[in-house]
């Protein structure tokens, strides 16, 4: 027991010396580790006789106890002393100049809608969003595409599982069935334009089976083609900036409008290159038309009350156009380095100044 006491005092002077925390580790470590000095006189509790062992492994014990305090009670006193040495030490310099720090871009294709948004925003549309996956009725029939309408082929529809009800859910092939459901759940005056992502299985340097849209719908009672022509002139100047740019209405055919008009705006070819605004040539850059009347009907409208024009555009080609980007692939690689290249600061991006329906 006489070198129990020598232990002790031995250990508790190590300790009431330690000046770290690092050094009060080691104590703890060479006094109560595996091969530690008092884990060696507990091991020698095995070779003792019963009577013994009682005595000298209470002592032991009591020792093992007395030590764990000293350190616990040391290490307290000693890292607060060593805090309150560092916050003496340490100062936070605030003159030192910000890190730099990289920042993000807008990819073109949120550019171009927000441009657009923008822009019929000042004239008073607002905007309006609805499912991807769509039903047969709002993507096809409601919009005056009948099954067999050979229109139907030209969509390339994805077509999903059919469901509990037997009907095929589709991805959308163009924004309209938002305008549909629009119609169906409010009263004219409308004035919406739809940005949305639309589907179609084909694929090549020109196609992407996911791509993007924007149409519009305007309805009130005597809503007229003079209004989709002042509308549309407007919307291709202010969106190529150009207060002249030619612009010029010809004749087409959808199912869902009657009569139909594409719109082209004025451009040069010379030179291999496309100008946008000067020469002889035309450029197609959207379709619109009249609502059909069938179209409206199916809507729950009256065709002889009401009626009102729609068009549509396609994002990439038009942000293509604008941007000089060369090749549709490109816009959904996620390559970093295009995305630096010819996306936008977020802060330079134009004011919206209508609101969500
Ligand atoms: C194009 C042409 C167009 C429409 C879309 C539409 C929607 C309803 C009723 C009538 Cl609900 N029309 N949408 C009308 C004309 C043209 O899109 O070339 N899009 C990329």
């Amino acid at each position: 027991m006489a070198g129990l006491d020598d232990l002790k005092a031995d250990l508790l002077a190590a300790i009431n010396a330690a000046d770290s925390s690092d050094a009060l580790e080691k104590l703890r470590v060479e006094a109560l580790g595996k091969k530690g000095r008092i884990s060696a006189e507990l091991a020698r509790l095995g070779k003792m006789d019963a009577e013994e062992r009682k005595a000298f492994g209470q002592a032991v014990n009591q020792l093992k106890d007395q030590v764990t305090d000293a350190l616990a009670a040391a290490k307290a006193s000693l890292s607060q002393a060593e805090m309150n040495s560092r916050l003496a030490a340490e100062k936070v310099d605030v003159t030192l100049p910000v890190r730099p720090e990289s920042q993000g871009r807008l990819h073109p294709l949120t550019r171009v809608m927000e441009e657009i948004a923008a822009i019929f925003a000042d004239m008073g549309f607002v905007i309006a969003e609805g499912p991807d996956i769509e039903s047969d009725y709002y993507n096809f029939t409601a919009l005056n595409i009948p099954p067999e309408h050979p229109a139907r082929q030209e969509h390339d529809t994805f077509y999903l599982n059919v469901g509990a009800d037997g009907s095929r859910p589709v991805l959308r092939t163009h924004t309209s069935p938002v305008q549909v459901r629009t119609m169906q759940t409010t009263a004219p005056p409308i004035r919406i334009i739809v940005p949305g992502r639309t589907y179609r299985s084909d694929h090549d340097a020109t196609h992407s089976p996911m791509f993007h849209q924007c149409e519009g719908l305007v309805i009130g009672p005597d809503i007229h083609m003079g209004h989709l022509k002042a509308v549309l002139i407007d919307f291709c100047r202010a969106f190529f900036g150009m207060e002249d740019l030619p612009v010029r209405f010809r004749p087409s055919y959808f199912p869902f409008t009657e009569p139909s008009a594409e719109v082209d705006i004025g451009c040069s070819r010379a030179g291999g290159g496309l100008q946008i605004g000067a020469g002889e040539d035309w450029l197609e850059i959207l379709g619109s038309g009249m609502v059909n009347p069938r179209v409206l009907a199916n809507c729950g409208y009256d065709p002889d009350k009401v009626q009102g024009f729609a068009f549509g555009m396609g994002i990439e080609r038009l942000a293509m156009l604008k941007y000089g980007i060369p090749d549709l692939r490109t816009f959904y690689d996620s390559d970093l380095r295009w995305l630096r290249h010819y996306g936008f600061v977020p802060s330079d991006m134009p004011a919206l100044h209508s609101g969500l329906v």
